[in-house]
Parts: structure tokens; C-alpha cells; sequence
């Protein structure tokens, strides 16, 4: 029997989103809440971790009834390995597309890429001398294929630490050397995890978590945080912008085209073909008014960040965006791309348009984007997606609401930049209370979430406790959405915050890039710690993602407690089923890095969490509470 669908007030916060759920409702579309109640209750096993398909004596489940598994496997060993294997896909998406950009550096210097240039050569100058590279008076090409080898480099076999590791306080690098955790190569670390989660490999439920960690590290101080320095090198390092949010950016009079995914490879010139006067004139024959670009997800944070586009929304709005039926083109490279955004498309004149051959969707038109061709095929996109204006059916077109204003591109270059030059003022305002911490809300949408109830919560919480938030990723739109990302959010804050930001100018909750940005967040935490000569663990810092869904976000919230930093989630990961594996991380974790995960689906229990941390944290730096 069908079950009734949900209330939809009970699906979101968001107006925009009620209003295109109704829609799909009346016109028989279905999304992904339909979907996740079709799914639940979900299998019992694989909630808890504890089903093994890792080789075909089994597959196996584990309960009180059957506590082995053919080959003797227990509880713990099964979700060690799943949660492992989790872990490695993470760090597998972060870093490979980490390596996609390290292959556009090649290119530049190879002189393959016309299309692309060194845009920031002074950060690439400074990132090459951290790395150890000789800089002094060279040329840049020389200097750019020098930082592509080193950082191809780290995703090899030959080396005992990857490069950015020097951002890392030393104490914490010797914490992760006497656990066995310093990640040496990036696809060494994921590679050996496929291994050692094997049948007959290791069946030992810690070392396997051990090496768990030591993947994501490899991810966080490795392949995401080269895939942001690049990213700057090569399209600019983000400065402090005004731009605009929700499904309100969808503009009934012009060509909409949305990029989705994560990598700003295709969309930074598909943002540029889209400013090409020829398409734009072929617009304007065809009736409209111009062509929009608008950003979903990820590589729409990235163009936000860097070049101020407006943000149709997060993880959860992606096939309600379509519902509007005023986008002509939906555009993704790879990652958090539902393949249901092809059916849905299907369902109105949008077109859907994949570029990466990793990542391709049965009934999607797909280019194979290259770095050398990068600019005549983004025009080849935007082309198809002017065209389709002709075939908008207007009676169909509902656009539900206004945008609102945000404020974007806080990278650690620019926040240094706005403090006078160095950390020190950020620094004397946490020590005089007025910034009591600061912590880091990353992530996604999960449907098993009010959706953004959490994201936005918890942001709201937090600044009223003298916390500043740094969003990342699909928290950003959530926070934007809310009024939490301008300057004038500095009402909702507590009265320390208030007068900080207020005397800066910038919001409360401040927006630091994508889900491999949270590697500028690692950095910062790095920096900071250096600054007051104690390790990342001794900050009144946190990090939470209340609504994460992927193996990304786990794989970050792992990297970020192995680096030494507290971290909530808004529900678990499918580890329940082991005592050892859930302890460990609940628990165990704090003698060995000083941090662990909590679970807490309340945004104000989770701020108490936070404040409490924060507090102790404080006190033992000397600094009142
Ligand atoms: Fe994906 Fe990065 Fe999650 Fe959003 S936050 S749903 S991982 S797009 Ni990264
Ligand atoms: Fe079963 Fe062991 Fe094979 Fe897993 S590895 S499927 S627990 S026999």
C-alpha cells in the first residue's frame, strides 16, 4: 500500500522549497523525500554497520544470533571495515579532484591550455616556497611545474609525508608520527585501505580506524587543500564580495543555466563563455534578456567565492531548482549530483549536461570536457542552453520568491588582509573574550533532516554565544538563506561578536568555500595554533555537520577530529553495530588525538556541547570562560 505522503511544512524551513515540492506533488514528480520514504525503514544491518559483502563465502550479517561471519569476522572488524572503506571514498573524491587541477596546472605549463592562466602568481610563489621549492628570482612556468611535481608527488608511494603537512604545529605532526597516522601519499593511504579491508587483512578493529584516520588526513592536509591552493593559482584567490541567494537567482526574462558539482575547472568557463557577446546577442534575438549563470552545490560555491555568482541553492534544492521550469540547462561535472536530476529534467525543456567522463548519467548529454578545448566547448554548452529558451513553456514557469543579499569570499588571505595584515587582532579578540571560539559548520542536506533546520540552528546558536561560524559547502546557501551571511546578521549575534564583526564589517557566520575548502579552515587552525606556540587541540575550536549525508563530509569530520578538533554530527554513521568502533570514536579518540565526534540531533543541545568545550578549552590557555 502507497504510504501518505509527508506534510510538506515537515520536509524544510524554506518557502522556496515548499512552493516546488507542491509543485512536483500536482504534477506527479517525484523527489528525493518520495524516494526516502519509499526506502524506510531502512535494512537494520547496514544501519549498524554490520553487513560484510567484502567476498563471496558471505555475504554476511552479524547479530547476537549469527555474532561471525563465515570467515570468523566479528561485529567490530565488519564495521571497521565498512566505515574504512566509507572513509576512502571521501578521500578518493576530495583528492582526485585535487588531482584534476594539479592535470589544468600541467596543462598550463605544458602550454596545453590556452584557456586557463596562472592568476594568482604570487600565491602560487608562496605556496611553492612552503613546499620547499625555490622560488628566488625563477620564472613562473619553472615554478609552476616544480609545484605540480611535488604535488603529484604526494598522491604517490615515495614520500613519508605529504607537502602541506608543514602547516601542521609540530607537536601534532610527532602525535600523528607515534600513532602511525602521518599520511604519506594520498592515493597510498586509500589504495592500502582497499587492502587492509580484504578478507584475511586486518581484523583488528583500532588499527583499522587508526588507518581510517590516516586516509583522511591524507584527504584534509593533502588532496583538498591542494585542490583549493590550485583552484586560487589558477582562477584567484577569493576576496570579500556581495552576491545573492535561493531560487529568487532564477530569472524569468533571461537564459538560466545552472552549474552543479564541484569543480571549477567546467564551470569557471562556462562562466566565461556565458559573458561572450555573441551568446549573449543570440539571447537577446531569441528574447531574452541576458544569460544567467546560477550555482548549485559545490562548484557553485566556488564560482561564489571567487567570482560572486548567485547560489539557486544546496544539496536538497537541486531537484526542486528544475521545478521552476525556467532553467534551460543544468550543467555538473562530478559529485552530490542526484541522477534523478535527468528524469526530473525530462519533465520540462531543461536540458542536462554532463562533462566529466567519470562521471556520466544515462540519458544525459554528455561532452568530454578537456583542459585544451575548455573554452569552445563551454561555448558549445552555453549555446545549448540559449537555444533552449526557445522551448521554455511560460505557463509552466514559477519562479517562488525573491533572493536574498550575502556576503562571500572570506579566504584566509582575505580575512589576514581585513585584520591589518596578520592573525594577531583575531587572536587579542579571542583572548579578551569578545570571540569566545570559533567553530566550522560544513556540509550537506540529509531528507532524513528537516531540511537546513539543523545548519541553520545551530549557526544561529552559536553566534548568539560570542561563537563565529565559518560555513562551508551546503551550509552556505542554508545560512545565506537565512540572513546569517551579512553584515547586518551582527543583530542575531552576542554582544563580543557584535562589536567585532560590526567594526569589520563582515557577518557573523562567514563563508570559506567549498567542502575542499574546509582545508583553508585547517590552515587557519594550524596558523593559529603556531601563533599561541600550543597544538590544534588546545583551540576553542569545533566543527559540526549536522545534516551530512556523504562519505565526504565523513571523511571530513574525520580529518578534523584526528587534527585535533571536536566534531558533531547531526546523526551517526552506520557504526552502531560495534561497541569498540562507536567508543573509540565517541570516546576513545580524545587520548589519542584530543578530540572526538558527538552525535546530537538538537541545535541547541549541540551549541551547549560546543559552549562547554569552548569553555574548558579557554581555561586551559588562561583566558577567562
Ligand atoms: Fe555534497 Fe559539496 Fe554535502 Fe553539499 S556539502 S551535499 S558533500 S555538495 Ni560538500
Ligand atoms: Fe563474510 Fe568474512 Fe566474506 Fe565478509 S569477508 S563476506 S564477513 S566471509
Amino acid at each position: 500500500m502507497a504510504k501518505e505522503p509527508k506534510p510538506i511544512d515537515d520536509l524544510t524551513i524554506w518557502d522556496d522549497a515548499k512552493a516546488m515540492i507542491k509543485k512536483a506533488r500536482e504534477e506527479g514528480i517525484e523527489t528525493v523525500h518520495e524516494r526516502l520514504q519509499m526506502q524506510t525503514p531502512h535494512c537494520k544491518f547496514c544501519e549498524l554497520g554490520t553487513t560484510c559483502r567484502n567476498c563471496t563465502m558471505g555475504p554476511c550479517r552479524i547479530s547476537k544470533k549469527m555474532p561471525r561471519g563465515v570467515c570468523g569476522a566479528d561485529a567490530d572488524v565488519v564495521v571497521a571495515r565498512n566505515f574504512g572503506r566509507f572513509i576512502a571514498g571521501g578521500a578518493a573524491g576530495h583528492s582526485d579532484h585535487g588531482r584534476d587541477l594539479i592535470e589544468v596546472l600541467e596543462a598550463i605549463v605544458e602550454g596545453e591550455a590556452k584557456d586557463y592562466k596562472i592568476t594568482d602568481e604570487a600565491k602560487l610563489i608562496r605556496i611553492a616556497a612552503e613546499v620547499g621549492i625555490e622560488t628566488e628570482g625563477r620564472d613562473i612556468m619553472a615554478v609552476a611545474e616544480d609545484a605540480m611535481e611535488c604535488f603529484f608527488g604526494d598522491f604517490g608511494s615515495r614520500k613519508s609525508e605529504v607537502a602541506f603537512l608543514s602547516r601542521a604545529p609540530k607537536v601534532r605532526r610527532d602525535k600523528w608520527d607515534s600513532l602511525n597516522m602521518t599520511p604519506r601519499g594520498i592515493d597510498r593511504e586509500i589504495a592500502e585501505m582497499m587492502h587492509r579491508t580484504h578478507m584475511g587483512c586486518d581484523n583488528d578493529a583500532p588499527n583499522t580506524m587508526i588507518h581510517a584516520a590516516r586516509t583522511a588526513l591524507a584527504d584534509g592536509w593533502g588532496g583538498s587543500m591542494i585542490g583549493t591552493e590550485l583552484s586560487d593559482v589558477i582562477f584567484g584567490t577569493p576576496t570579500p564580495k556581495m552576491s545573492t541567494a535561493n531560487l529568487g537567482i532564477i530569472k524569468e526574462d533571461q537564459v538560466n543555466l545552472l552549474v552543479h558539482g564541484h569543480n571549477p575547472v567546467v564551470s569557471e568557463m562556462i562562466l566565461a563563455a556565458a559573458r561572450d557577446p555573441e551568446l549573449v546577442a543570440r539571447a537577446k534575438e531569441l528574447g531574452a534578456e541576458g544569460i544567467n549563470v546560477g550555482g548549485l552545490c559545490c562548484t557553485g560555491n566556488e564560482l561564489l567565492m571567487r567570482q560572486g555568482i548567485p547560489m539557486a541553492g544546496n544539496h536538497l534544492m537541486t531537484e526542486l531548482a528544475i521545478l521552476t521550469g525556467a532553467v534551460e540547462a543544468i550543467v555538473v561535472d562530478y559529485q552530490c549530483i542526484m541522477p534523478s536530476l535527468v528524469t526530473i529534467a525530462g519533465c520540462y525543456h531543461t536540458k542536462f549536461i554532463d562533462t566529466a567522463n567519470k562521471a556520466r548519467f544515462t540519458g544525459g548529454i554528455h561532452i568530454d570536457f578537456q583542459p585544451k578545448t575548455a573554452m569552445e566547448q563551454a561555448k558549445e554548452i552555453v549555446s545549448m542552453a540559449v537555444e533552449g529558451f526557445a522551448e521554455r513553456d511560460a505557463g509552466r514557469v514559477d519562479i517562488p520568491c525573491e533572493p536574498v543579499s550575502i556576503m562571500t569570499g572570506f579566504s584566509n588571505e582575505a580575512v589576514i588582509e581585513a585584520l591589518g595584515g596578520s592573525l594577531d587582532p583575531l587572536v587579542q579578540a579571542i583572548a579578551n573574550g569578545d570571540i569566545r571560539g570559533a567553530v566550522g559548520i560544513v556540509g550537506c542536506n540529509n531528507p532524513k533532516f528537516k531540511q537546513d533546520s539543523m545548519n541553520v540552528g545551530l549557526a544561529k546558536e552559536l553566534i548568539k554565544r560570542d561563537i563565529l561560524v565559518l560555513a562551508t559547502g551546503c551550509v552556505t546557501t542554508a545560512a545565506g538563506k537565512a540572513g546569517l551571511l551579512v553584515p547586518e546578521a551582527i543583530e542575531m549575534a552576542g554582544p563580543g561578536l557584535k562589536k567585532v564583526c560590526g567594526s569589520l564589517g563582515i557577518p557573523p557566520v562567514l563563508h570559506y568555500g567549498s567542502c575542499v575548502d574546509n582545508s583553508r579552515i585547517l590552515q587557519l587552525c594550524g596558523a593559529l595554533a603556531d601563533t599561541l606556540g600550543v597544538d590544534i587541540s588546545d583551540l576553542p575550536v569545533g566543527a559540526s555537520s549536522p545534516e551530512w549525508y556523504s562519505e565526504k563530509a565523513a571523511a571530513i569530520g574525520l580529518y578534523a577530529v584526528a587534527s585535533g578538533i571536536y566534531t558533531h554530527l547531526g546523526h551517526p554513521p552506520n557504526i552502531l553495530g560495534s561497541e569498540t568502533v562507536t567508543n573509540l570514536a565517541v570516546e576513545g579518540l580524545e587520548d589519542l588525538v584530543g578530540a572526538t565526534f558527538f552525535i546530537e540531533p538538537d541545535p541547541v543541545k549541540t551549541a551547549e556541547m560546543f559552549d562547554e568545550r569552548i569553555k574548558a578549552k579557554r581555561k586551559g590557555l588562561g583566558l577567562s570562560e
